[in-house]
């Protein structure tokens, strides 16, 4: 077994999180060791290449704000940039700022155990490598450990089988082809209509329709792209202090600048149509932001609601499959909304089957096809679009153990607790990045990374200034903070979604929404207002 190394600061993952810590605390002079289960830095942007793959946020608020000479430098070719241009992004950085030296990769990470006596984190990866470390700093994403379906007979399809979420580096050529697909959330909803511009023939077998609008994408004007530039410092206060979710809408001028509408309630359809209207042909999941109180008031969600069915059965022509296609089990917004390009009309398509399983459930994956319980469908190729085990499935597949061996899965048993989505009570010296009980996931997470990322270095910081060695957050702090992110759920519909936010796409998941969703502005001051006050709530040591 490789001998033990000592560091400064271990941290999991090299996704963007990771990137940005390591230059961080390389910057204050602390040794880091950063160990990555992929080849490649990127995190979700290395692993996610299924065809169609790209952000919902649109490319320049989808990026690092710390450096404006990363931020002029770096040309953007898309409003939402492709995965391949985004884990171009990201290994740019990496060599940009040198930082691959410090990161050992194909290392995945499966223990960290917290010594008291030592004060240390000892982190061990599967391959046996084992290092121990003062900090332990888990940026290990959110939607990182897929979801495989639970249907009987997965393994016994003869054909070529792929994950969305762990897609061949070679890509996939579906030429020639039929081909089955099962999932039809971000992932599923982006990789239909690529796949079915080139395959013989596909059928979608939807559990749940989603609600999308689109994306409106297309190539960046390079003009508006340098006038955009000139004003990057105050786009990017925009979208950190300004937003709720950090996505914003890039306009420079009409529809972002234009206050939302307090309510769709009470409106007539054509009033609630002129006000969405602009926001569907502008694009994107802003179109969320056109009503203040979409997220909370169930009539103006339900008015929002039916305007994008109606959208759907203006664009389907078949009117059956237009209303299978039409959500009606979930308030809009709280399950994800997808952001497609050509999703709902690429069912007018000869080549395209929209089976609704819900109506006739999937009996059996067999070995040329699926068997459903009113018939058979053979397809060459299947491809599973289902989702991941979000936010606490890779903090959970680690055996991570605090203070007097308590194992994090213990702790989180009924669902994740943490003081500020950072760190947790029995884990000392413990953060995590973007974690449950922060904005996370409801948020653009480059601006939710860059913010803990900055607010975990100003503790680092202040603990090295005062001598403290050791920080945890108090039992107290931990248990008002889950209760505020509770309380704050609570006034929103999300709870209404039965979504993975929830967790109720995982079985034997506790239910329990999981994101802060009072908006990365408050989060921030939030926040800040704890560095400001001593770090209210943190015992340092
Ligand atoms: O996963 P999902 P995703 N039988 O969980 C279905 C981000 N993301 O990978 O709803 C049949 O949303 C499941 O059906 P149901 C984004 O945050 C971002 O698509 O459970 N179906 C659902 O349709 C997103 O929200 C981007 O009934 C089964 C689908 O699989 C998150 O990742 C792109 C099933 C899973 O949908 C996750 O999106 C992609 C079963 N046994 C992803 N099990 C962008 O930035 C699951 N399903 C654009």
């Amino acid at each position: 077994m490789p001998e033990s190394k000592s560091v400064d600061v271990v941290i999991v993952g090299a996704g963007f999180a990771g990137l940005y810590l390591l230059y961080r605390l390389r910057k204050m002079g602390l040794t880091t060791v950063v160990f990555e289960q992929g080849d490649n830095v990127g995190g979700t942007w290395y692993w996610n290449r299924y065809p169609g793959a790209r952000c919902d946020a649109e490319s320049l608020a989808y990026s690092f704000s710390f450096s404006p000479e990363l931020e002029q430098q770096w040309q953007w070719s898309e409003r939402y940039a492709t995965q391949p241009e985004i884990l171009k992004y990201a290994e740019h950085v990496a060599d940009h700022f040198d930082l691959r030296k410090d990161i050992q990769f194909n290392e995945q990470v499966t223990a960290a155990r917290y010594d008291e006596a030592e004060n240390l984190w000892h982190v061990e990866t599967a391959a046996g490598k084992q290092v121990a470390a003062h900090f332990c700093i888990m940026a290990t994403g959110c939607l990182s450990v897929p979801q495989l379906p639970a249907i009987k007979g997965v393994e016994q399809f003869a054909g070529p089988r792929y994950q969305a979420s762990k897609w061949p580096p070679e890509g996939v050529d579906f030429s020639g082809q039929t081909v089955g697909i099962i999932g039809t959330g971000s992932s599923g909803i982006q990789a239909i209509p690529v796949i079915a511009a080139q395959a013989d023939h596909l059928t979608v077998f939807q559990r749940t329709p989603n609600f999308s609008v689109p994306a409106v994408n297309g190539v960046l004007d390079q003009d508006w792209v340098v006038q955009f530039k000139e004003n990057y410092r105050k786009h990017r206060h925009y979208h950190k202090h300004g937003l709720s979710s950090g996505f914003g809408d890039l306009q420079i001028e009409p529809v972002a600048r234009t206050p939302a509408a307090p309510t769709a309630a009470g409106l007539s359809d054509a009033q609630v149509a002129e006000i969405l209207d602009k926001y569907w042909q502008r694009g994107g999941a802003f179109f969320l932001s056109a009503f203040e109180d979409s997220l909370i008031n169930e009539e103006s969600n339900t008015r929002i609601a039916d305007y994008v069915r109606n959208k759907i059965r203006e664009i389907v022509k078949d009117p059956q499959t237009a209303e299978t296609l039409c959500p009606k089990d979930h308030p809009i917004g709280t399950k994800r909304i997808c952001v497609d390009t050509d999703y709902y009309a690429t069912y007018n398509r000869d080549n395209v089957t929209l089976v609704d399983i819900r109506k006739s459930p999937i009996e059996e994956i067999v070995k040329d096809g699926i068997r459903l319980v009113d018939g058979e469908h053979k397809f060459d190729t299947l491809v599973l679009a289902t989702g991941f085990d979000a936010m606490t499935g890779a903090l959970l597949n680690m055996d991570i153990r605090g203070r007097e061996g308590l194992p994090l899965r213990a702790k989180w048993q009924e669902g994740p607790r943490s003081y500020l989505g950072m760190s947790v009570h029995g884990f000392p010296n413990l953060f995590m990045v973007t974690g449950p009980g922060s904005p996370s996931v409801l948020s653009n997470m480059l601006v939710s990374i860059e913010q803990h990322v900055d607010w975990m270095v100003g503790c680092l910081t202040h603990m090295a200034e005062a001598g403290y060695t050791r920080f945890e957050p108090e039992l107290q702090a931990e248990d008002h903070w889950v209760g505020h992110v509770n309380e704050i759920a609570s006034a929103t519909l999300y709870p209404k979604g039965g979504s993975w936010y929830l967790g109720a796409n995982v079985a034997g998941k506790p239910r329990v929404f999981m994101p802060y969703a009072a908006g990365v502005g408050a989060y921030r001051d939030v926040c800040d207002d704890v560095a400001a006050s001593n770090y209210r709530g943190f015992a340092f040591s």
